[in-house]
């Protein structure tokens, strides 16, 4: 047999890829994105939304940022444990390092139809970085240049005196009510029509209920839409 006749797709093959194409097989998945301050219950609210997603019948992964397990993590992870001192640049850099590293990972879960819900995004680290004396907004928000766009971003609001109420902040470098209070302001600088506000001081249940019927009518609606990219 040549070559390309075991190259060739069979019949069978060529109509599975032809109707792939134009069924639902390939509709996109949804990127759902979670930020909002420490203890703002992000990491709760996101485990649920999987969960329901999943129940569903939506095929539905979950990511986290920063991702503490791979290489570039590492040096993220003792950085916050206070363990390693970077200069706040160099920081800055390492975090959009760890999105970019799994930019093609994302890419293809929403191309393959799979829905991300991810914990922390580009966003936390412009409002985190900029936080910082001498780190400039916009020279912040430039790594980030060219990554997916969030189909959504749920910002679980909670204003500063609900967040001191709440307490329990770990020992961690930024979890301080004066730093959180600065990350705060930029959030509320980020925020654009993709975002949906929604107030983290109430009942964990309710709450939910909201980012669900949002969420499903986001995995409903970006079905043939084009993944779009910041910023
Ligand atoms: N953080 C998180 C950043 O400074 N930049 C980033 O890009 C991301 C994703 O890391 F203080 C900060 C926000 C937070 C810390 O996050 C660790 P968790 O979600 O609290 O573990
Ligand atoms: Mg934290």
């Amino acid at each position: 047999m040549r070559d390309e006749e075991l190259e060739r797709p069979s019949v069978h093959e060529y109509w599975f890829v032809k109707l792939s194409k134009m069924t639902s097989l390939t509709k996109r998945g949804a990127l759902i994105v979670f930020e909002g301050c420490d203890r703002s219950g992000k990491t709760t609210q996101c485990k649920k939304l999987v969960e329901n997603l999943r129940n569903k019948g939506i095929t539905t992964e979950f990511l986290c940022f920063p991702d503490r397990s791979t290489a570039i993590g590492k040096v993220i992870d003792s950085y916050l444990k206070k363990e390693e001192e970077l200069p706040d640049r160099t920081i800055h850099l390492t975090f959009a390092a760890n999105i970019w590293e799994n930019e093609q990972k994302i890419k293809s879960a929403l191309q393959n139809g799979v829905t991300l819900v991810i914990d922390r995004y580009a966003y936390s680290n412009v409002a985190y970085s900029a936080a910082k004396e001498a780190m400039d907004f916009k020279w912040c928000t430039l790594p980030a240049t060219g990554l997916p766009k969030p189909d959504v971003v749920f910002f679980l609001d909670m204003n500063m005196e609900a967040m001191e109420k709440r307490g329990g902040f770990g020992s961690e470098r930024y979890e301080t009510t004066n730093f959180q209070r600065s990350v705060y302001n930029n959030f509320k600088k980020l925020i654009d029509k993709s975002w949906k506000v929604l107030n983290a001081d109430q009942k964990k249940d309710v709450l939910h209920e909201e980012i669900l019927t949002n969420a499903l009518s986001i995995t409903e609606n970006v079905k043939n839409s084009e993944i779009g990219y910041l910023w």
